[in-house]
């Protein structure tokens, strides 16, 4: 899929991202995918505004892209996560959008369905209407004072104080020692676990 969007300048250019599936009801837009550790996922703010990584293995979108793209219309985000024993899980949220770099391309989400419980939902109660903006380890938006969440857990994410889901963190594959910097889905597999995949993808429905 190929999407028309405005560059810095003014000028018009194609942006090419990976669609996951093609259903009756649209076609899912994946922005981050984790599959093999192979990518580094600890970047800095310019690197998740661009994107970075490979559409058809590991990546990142672009935050200047997601948030182009979900202000026009109505859209929904479908998190898939899989462990190392074979379970998946998913999580929808029925309104999804990015906000705008200067507001810190905030996180707006609600209405959760889905079987690997609501690790993100902690956003809307601190940040009513607002939605919580991203940070990276050279951009500190989160709201904890003594602590650079981004930095602490080695990742990039809409941290609050500080987190309970680390999508963006350390490929750690499964169980490991230290303290909620893996790939972690609070609700679906604790702190100290680091997913095996994750898929996030959006898509427009009317
Ligand atoms: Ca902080």
């Amino acid at each position: 899929m190929v999407y028309i969007t405005s560059t810095p300048d003014g000028t018009a250019a194609a942006v090419q991202v990976y669609c996951d599936m093609v259903t009756e009801n649209g076609a899912w837009t994946v922005f981050q995918r984790r599959l093999n550790g192979c990518t580094n996922f600890y970047r800095d703010w310019n690197s998740y505004k661009h994107g970075f990584g490979n559409p058809s293995e590991e990546y990142w979108l672009g935050n200047e892209i997601i948030h182009e793209i979900s202000s026009h219309g109505n859209h929904e985000l479908r998190i898939e996560m899989t462990d190392f024993d074979g379970n998946s899980k998913y999580a929808e949220y029925r309104v999804f959008g990015l906000g705008d770099e200067i507001g810190g391309y905030p996180l707006l989400i609600s209405s959760y369905t889905g079987t690997a419980g609501d690790s993100l939902y902690h956003t809307i109660h601190n940040h009513i209407g607002n939605g919580v903006k991203f940070s990276t380890f050279d951009r500190d938006n989160d709201i904890n004072t003594n602590s650079n969440c981004a930095q602490q857990f080695s990742g990039a994410w809409w941290y609050i104080d500080c987190h309970l889901s680390n999508l963006n963190g350390k490929y750690l594959g499964g169980y490991y020692t230290s303290f909620a910097d893996g790939i972690v889905w609070n609700s679906f597999k604790g702190m100290s676990y680091s997913l095996k995949t994750v898929n996030m993808m959006f898509q427009k429905y009317q």
